[in-house]
């Protein structure tokens, strides 16, 4: 306990030090104007890291304008000058790499590497549409002779960005990354948990970026639904709970406001006898407990065929077994979950499946060899689950998994498919016709066979059913950030 708690406090100083993280407005970190502040704590130590400015409507009607008054200049370069620019704050992210890694450590919890990993996705986002950005361009459909007919694609101009805590940098990169490249302004607001490596990142875009062409307003979920309401913000995307979903998707609807939403998940993993089982088992264990579950995609409802139960529950039980629990700053498998509040619901959901008849087998309490101040879950596995039990419904968004065995093809399909979200599936098997088959019959923005986790830039991201509106990444993330206009003239006249 007590190594860890010096060592996070001489992480404190070092990261923290005498640097101002205050709002990030028209290019200057500000603080909020009637000085209200919130403190993120470290969820390792259960300790304030340092506060933060709480940004009221007038702080988000401040930014607004630095992003209204920045939009002209930045809409006025073409998408190559400006992937440029974002080129260029990308290498300042880069030099800035371990720095960055580290906050996201001190803040969301994360194992270090797991932290990198974040920052480097993040930063390879701003390049993809950097890079990508001069390909999204109009056309000149055929209007006939006696007239030119021609599509341009224009940005919305001000645009708002939620931000929820489980990847901060990794979120930051994709959503801001398509508004900039295609010419729109960002007034972002980071989850307040964990606004510390957002604030970073703004501020290392000073000089490199245009003044107010990004922005950060930090604050709870009031200082989000200023932003969501804002009638100047012209499109919004969101990140986080399917409730709050629905909040910014009302909001937004008074200024009849386009949202993109990327909400929650409760993810089928299905294993069938010709797959490589062992592989699909230690898959299984890193698609669940990565990140400790925090993900939106992690893969938490395992379905295993009859047939390879035993072999399967072998391998990936030992896999479960074989996490480490500690500091994220060592080198372990997870450290502990983000926050106090989320920490006694992930625990509430563990008592929640003991009591609806769900056996534990692994896990279920808090790990022995870990730091005794943090918040910490063990990697835990429920078998004896009946899909309509709440467990087996609900997101946990934590280190719980559980495990459920089907004969039939249609019946593992119904199981997958019978939940309120469609956001990720994965699916181990060697039959080429059943992968593509399966691929088509599940209700999900993402397939991955034989992997997990497959998102890549160029692929899009997000929900079917409850799972969200709009789809991130890709080129359709730049679809979402432009309007259609089109243009027809006269040539006879
Ligand atoms: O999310 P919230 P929370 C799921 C996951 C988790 C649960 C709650 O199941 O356990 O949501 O997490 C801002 N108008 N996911 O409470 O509340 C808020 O300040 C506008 C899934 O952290 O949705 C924060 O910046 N904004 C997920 C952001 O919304 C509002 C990621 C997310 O907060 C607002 C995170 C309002 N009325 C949680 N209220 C995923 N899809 O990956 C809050 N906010």
């Amino acid at each position: 306990g007590s190594e860890t708690r010096d060592r996070h406090e001489s992480e404190i100083r070092s990261l923290i030090g005498e640097r101002e993280f205050g709002n990030y407005v028209g290019g200057e970190t500000v603080l909020a104007s009637a000085g209200a502040t919130f403190a993120p704590e470290d969820p390792t130590i259960a300790e304030p890291i340092m506060t933060v400015p709480e940004s009221d409507a007038g702080d988000v009607d401040d930014a607004v304008a630095a992003a209204s008054d920045a939009f002209a200049e930045w809409r006025a370069l073409t998408p190559l000058d400006r992937g440029d620019v974002l080129r260029e704050w990308s290498a300042v992210l880069r030099d800035h790499h371990d720095e960055l890694a580290r906050l996201t450590t001190l803040e969301v919890g994360k194992p270090i590497a797991a932290a990198r990993e974040d920052v480097e996705t993040g930063i390879r986002f701003v390049e993809y549409y950097a890079s990508v950005a001069a390909g999204k361009e109009g056309r000149v459909p055929d209007g006939g002779t006696d007239a030119l007919a021609y599509v341009e694609e224009e940005p919305y101009g001000v645009t708002g960005q939620i931000l929820p805590w489980n990847y901060p940098l990794l979120l930051l990169g994709w959503k801001v990354g398509a508004a900039l490249a295609t010419g729109n302004t960002c007034v972002v607001k980071p989850a307040e948990q964990t606004p510390l490596a957002t604030i970073r990142a703004a501020q290392l875009s000073a000089g490199v970026l245009p003044d107010g062409v990004l922005n950060v307003v930090n604050g709870s979920g009031e200082t989000g639904a200023a932003v969501s309401g804002h009638d100047a913000i012209r499109k919004v995307s969101f990140t986080g709970s399917v409730p709050v979903g629905r909040e910014v998707m009302r909001a937004a609807a008074d200024d009849v406001t386009p949202v993109t939403l990327e909400l929650g998940g409760k993810n089928p993993f299905l294993v069938f006898p010709d797959a490589d089982v062992e592989d699909a088992a230690e898959t299984a264990a890193a698609a669940g407990l990565y990140n400790n579950g925090q993900s939106c995609d992690s893969g938490t409802r395992l379905l295993v065929h009859e047939d390879v139960e035993a072999e399967f529950l072998d391998v990936y039980l030992d896999a479960v077994a074989s996490r480490t629990v500690g500091d994220p700053f060592a080198d372990v498998s997870q450290g502990p979950l983000c926050h106090r509040e989320h920490w006694e619901s992930v625990r509430d959901y563990v008592e929640l499946g003991k009591s609806e008849g769900a056996t534990l087998l692994a896990g279920g309490g808090r790990p022995t060899d870990a730091p005794t101040d943090g918040y910490y879950v063990e990697p835990t596995v429920f078998g004896d689950v009946e899909p309509g039990m709440r467990i087996a419904q609900e997101e946990v968004f934590g280190p719980v998994q559980f495990v459920m065995t089907f004969s039939e093809y249609e019946e593992a399909i119904e199981v997958a498919n019978g939940t309120e979200y469609g956001l990720a599936s994965g699916v181990f098997t060697r039959d080429v016709a059943r992968a593509h088959r399966i691929a088509s019959d599940l209700d999900a923005g993402s397939v991955w066979v034989n992997h997990y986790f497959g998102t890549v830039p160029g692929t899009p991201f997000g929900g079917f059913k409850q799972s969200g509106i709009g789809r991130e990444c890709g080129s359709e993330a730049l679809d979402e950030y432009t309007q259609s206009k089109s243009v027809r003239i006269a040539l006879d006249r």
